[in-house]
């Protein structure tokens, strides 16, 4: 704590040197000019090693409160766990009930109004036991029919910059407010109907086999007072769900406000293993946010530094950058990312841990930021000013930890074989990680887990703090019986593309194909030469040189359903990433396994494939036979339901669709995309019923 007292002392003078800057710049500076770092570390004695941990900017149109340590000291609290129900027994419902919850992001900010289940945020977490259904009853408890709750954080869209370009430094920084709380240079208005949204909710149980109609069908929404009974058969692996809200079109709103939780399923396979428990077993939900700030007088007087936290208000805020093609054309909002993580509710946690092995499940429920995760010893790091670095600079990985993350499972299950990446585990929103730490091999060092990604979407300025959270280890040291073992899961089995199986085709197209302001996705279906259409057509060749074409068939969620599968069947989706950001891919109802992944070259990150032209939603000529990709190493080989593809990929991912029927949703799991234009159904019937389907012309378009 010491360490991080000078830390702040060091952040305010910073923010001296920084206020001065910011009279020197322009509204209009480039954009790559305007995030520069503020935050800068000293690894070990004497030697200066900055590193990048934020941004300083050099606007001068930002509030104070953006320009130094996001004005919150770290590791003022201590990491909570929510509450646990243990669903073992299966004869009587469990309620969940949605409600007004109040909640305390940080120490140091006031407690306000937040969502959450039973009066927690993250929800209580649900441990059922493979083989035993469980029942939940879903309440909305989000006031009354006559008088619902409105949202408990303001949605504001941050205007466009002078020249026309997203203003992703403010969008991204620290505090604001909505136009509607007072004027000042961060008040942004407020993203038109927000105002309006009443708690009207639907619960997805991430990860679940479990049939249509219990799977968080996005129009089934309930309005306050209304409950929804689910049967979830808890017949598969023992592995990490979580629940969260779906609701049409708001599933990022609902969510931000708190609802969501953890769903354990646990089985004899896991039993056998003797993994850590009880205290020594954390499930970590790591979400970004930002909050709200008073409004900032138009003068821009710096707050006095003893007073540097009382410009927030303890509420979230959740902010869009507005975007356009051009002047006069329609605006739409482009998703950002929050400046302060939260780990269990909480900005910054700590959490001592005793020197003995450790489980930490972890989801990343943030709305779009993707994390590269890192444990970093931080022990000799001391906060020092320095000058700009890069990202890529040595000294931010020196205290990287580089064997500590061992991974044991994924979304849908426990590996075959414990795996210790290079130290950086990528997860983007949706996906679930099993990891087990020995902090005994760490007696008495302090521990940083970080987010080494430093932008997003689109290389995004306005990237802030790397911290997630902080583990102290205990100097003692701890009897630990625990041996990591060789063998995890017996019952892996590698998917081959042998299995007789349907494909299903989906184009991610980015943003701007005549004019939408959003990435898509499209469901395609193979046309032949003679019936080429003259638009939207996706032109591949095949390796022996003839060439698939392929059209879209359905764009939008409320286009007619075209992918039916016979209950039983395998089937291989196929996502053809053609432009645009990376995309957290989820696909409900059963849990898969990647097996390929190819890529076409793409000018930059996120960018277009070139042989793509927007203009006609088709590919200028075929495009040829992918390389290979990213190889599927063993986390992408693993039982999976969501995986980030990036532009130019083309990944297959194969699963069976066994054990359940009904309708459901596959989409984009960076929130705003699901909510807007990236988000599909499908459909899963007993065979016998599909031929009756297909005959009276039901819908099948492929
Ligand atoms: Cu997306």
């Amino acid at each position: 704590m010491l360490q991080h007292t000078s830390s702040e002392a060091v952040v305010l003078e910073h923010r001296d040197a920084v206020m001065q800057d910011t009279a020197l710049a322009t509204d209009t500076a480039p954009l790559q000019d305007t995030a520069t770092v503020e935050y800068a570390y000293q690894a070990g004695s004497g030697s200066a090693q900055p590193l990048r941990i934020g941004v300083r900017t050099t606007r001068s149109d930002l509030a104070p409160a953006s320009l130094y340590g996001l004005g919150l000291r770290k590791f003022r609290d201590s990491l909570r766990m929510p509450p646990l129900i243990r669903a073992w027994r299966g004869q009587r419902p469990v309620r969940v009930r949605a409600q007004v919850t109040e909640v305390q992001l940080h120490a140091d900010l006031p407690a306000v109004p937040g969502w959450g289940y039973n009066g927690s945020i993250p929800g209580p977490t649900i441990e059922v036991r493979r083989g035993r259904p469980t029942l939940i009853d879903w309440e909305n408890g989000l006031g009354t029919i006559t008088a619902p709750e409105a949202l408990p954080f303001d949605v504001v869209r941050v205007p466009l910059l002078p020249s026309g370009a997203p203003d992703f430094l403010r969008a991204n920084s620290p505090g604001g407010c909505s136009t509607s709380r007072g004027s000042g240079a961060d008040a942004y208005p407020p993203l038109p109907g927000c105002d309006e949204l009443i708690g009207a909710t639907v619960v997805h149980l991430h990860g679940a086999l479990t049939n249509g109609h219990d799977d968080g069908w996005a129009h089934n929404v309930a309005l306050p007072g209304g409950v929804t009974r689910c049967r979830y058969p808890n017949d598969q692996e023992a592995t990490t769900l979580w629940y969260h809200d779906h609701a049409m079109a708001v599933t990022r709103f609902n969510v931000h406000a708190g609802l969501a939780g953890f769903y354990l399923i646990r089985d004899e396979v896991e039993d056998a293993l003797c993994l850590p428990s009880g205290d020594r077993e954390l499930t970590l939900m790591i979400a970004d946010r930002n909050l709200e700030t008073r409004p900032t007088p138009p003068d821009h007087q710096p707050i006095p530094s003893d007073r540097q936290t009382t410009s927030f208000t303890g509420r979230l805020l959740y902010k869009h950058a507005a975007f356009a093609f051009g002047p006069g054309t329609p605006i739409g909002e482009i998703p950002v990312t929050g400046p302060f993580n939260t780990v269990n509710g909480t900005i910054w946690p700590t959490h001592a841990v005793q020197a003995r092995w450790y489980r930490l499940r972890v989801v990343n429920a943030s709305g779009t930021r993707i994390h590269r995760l890192a444990l970093h010893d931080t022990t000799d790091e001391v906060l020092i000013p320095g000058t700009p670095v890069l990202p890529d600079d040595p000294a931010f990985s020196a205290n990287r930890l580089a064997d500590a993350l061992v991974v044991i499972g994924t979304d849908g299950g426990l590996l075959p074989a414990p795996v210790r990446p290079d130290g950086v585990i990528e997860l983007g929103p949706g996906e679930r990680l099993d990891l087990l730490v020995d902090f005994g091999a760490l007696r008495g060092r302090t521990l940083e887990l970080r987010n080494e990604n430093g932008s997003v979407l689109n290389a995004q300025p306005g990237q802030a703090d790397a911290t997630i959270m902080q583990f102290t280890v205990s100097r003692r040291r701890s009897k630990d019986h625990f041996v990591l073992p060789d063998v995890l899961n017996p019952h892996y089995r590698r998917y081959t593309h042998e299995e007789p199986h349907e494909h299903v085709w989906v184009a991610v197209v980015p943003p701007g194909v005549r004019g939408s302001l959003h990435p898509e996705l499209w469901e395609l279906a193979e046309v032949h030469d003679e019936h080429l259409p003259a638009s939207d057509l996706i032109r591949v060749a095949r390796a022996d040189g003839s060439v698939l074409s392929l059209h879209p068939v359905a764009k939008m969620f409320d286009d007619a359903t075209t992918i039916f599968l016979a209950e039983g069947d395998w089937a291989v989706w196929n996502i053809l990433h053609l432009g645009g950001p990376d995309h957290p891919m989820h696909i409900h109802m059963t849990e898969f396994q990647m097996i390929s992944r190819r890529a076409w070259p793409v000018p930059r990150p996120g960018g277009t494939l070139p042989e793509f032209d927007p203009a006609t939603g088709s590919t200028r000529t075929p495009l040829p036979a992918p390389a290979s990709g990213r190889p599927i190493d063993a986390l992408a080989a693993g039982s999976k339901d969501t995986w980030v593809v990036k532009a130019g990929e083309w990944v297959q991912m194969m699963g069976r669709f066994v054990g359940a029927t009904g309708s459901f949703m596959y989409h984009c799991h960076i929130l705003d995309h699901e909510d807007h234009t990236m988000m599909r159904p499908f459909v899963v019937l007993p065979r016998e019923l599909l031929a009756f389907h297909r005959g009276h012309g039901g819908g099948h378009h492929g």
